[in-house]
């Protein structure tokens, strides 16, 4: 009877931090879709040519999924992209999906931003693609890019005061062949639309030779906001924060270790248990000093951080 009756509490309690979580997702949803769906929209009904990254909201500490996509009928047999990406973003996974995955080419590297020095907050992410190398295997028709192109795994920083923050995914031109495609004959190649604008000095239409450079692409940045738990206090997650029992399992986790914080059946409530001991708000969950503060505001000798 026991179990069931915390089993329950563990249901409701899960059920509202949903809750919670979706009234945040839904209103940060019509954030974006106020400022890069519009854009989105346009250009999709104008029937130009766009490539865009996805805006994502993720759990701090978890991994976000970024789709790179293309619409208004693209077709291409190179690839060029260049974009910045946050390093306090942890990359785990790029790689080619959709017709993209069966090019004989494809790789990314990881730059460093012009003028930039080692310890540069930001990072760019150049992606090439080839469909077809001299020689080889022939992929066949894998020109018509139509939807995703490549997908992206970054994982969030784990440190709660990154909580409710956003990183941005830009694209960036730093030369002509930034952000290019080449047709599927190769006699094309597209640009961005505002090319000119991005590099006003470059002169990036005046190609000469066979090669025609035609500027009609649209880009469309991308965007991962780090949703936060609000259960500062609540350790042991049964909807009260900062009592004796979350003094307990917290001081339990000094003794024990990390086992203690885990839950003996899925769903594992772990990372909420360990974002809700930072109880004195320095970013940093588990520590001594927390489990110090935490007593001191159950004797009512300290106040709770608000969240
Ligand atoms: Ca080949
Ligand atoms: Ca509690
Ligand atoms: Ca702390």
């Amino acid at each position: 009877m026991a179990n069931r009756q915390r089993s329950r509490k563990k249901n409701v309690i899960g059920l509202s931090r949903t809750l919670k979580n979706l009234q945040s997702a839904i209103f940060m949803l019509g954030f974006f879709c106020t400022v890069i769906g519009g854009t989105h929209t346009t250009l999709a009904q104008s029937g130009a040519p766009l490539i865009w990254m996805d805006s994502a909201m993720v759990l701090i500490g978890y991994d976000a999924e970024i789709s790179i996509s293309a619409s208004g009928e693209l077709e291409a047999s190179t690839l060029d992209l260049l974009f910045s990406y946050e390093k306090a973003l942890n990359i785990i996974d790029i790689r080619p999906v959709g017709v993209v995955a069966d090019w004989e080419y494809f790789t990314y590297r990881i730059l460093t931003p012009n003028g930039c020095g080692v310890d540069c907050e930001t990072g760019l992410i150049h992606l090439t693609g080839i469909a077809d190398l001299p020689g080889g295997i022939d992929p066949g028709g894998v020109f018509a890019l139509d939807g995703q192109i490549a997908q992206l795994r970054l994982q969030t920083p784990v440190k709660v005061n990154y909580s409710n923050q956003c990183f941005h995914l830009r694209w960036i031109w730093n030369e002509c062949t930034d952000n290019s495609l080449a047709s599927a004959t190769g006699d094309t190649t597209f640009l961005a639309a505002d090319i000119e604008t991005f590099l006003p000095g470059e002169d990036c239409l005046d190609a000469g030779g066979m090669m025609v450079f035609n500027p009609n692409l649209g880009f469309v940045d991308g965007i991962i906001c780090v949703v936060g738990m609000e259960d500062r206090g609540d350790i042991n997650l049964n909807g009260t924060p900062y009592e004796i029992g979350d003094a307990v399992l917290l001081s339990n986790y000094f003794i024990y270790g990390p086992e203690v914080l885990h839950d003996d059946i899925p769903p594992d409530y772990y990372d909420d248990r360990v974002l809700g001991s930072d109880v004195n708000d320095d970013g940093t969950p588990l520590t001594v000093a927390d489990l110090v503060y935490l007593i001191r505001i159950i004797a009512e000798r300290a106040r709770p951080y608000s969240h």
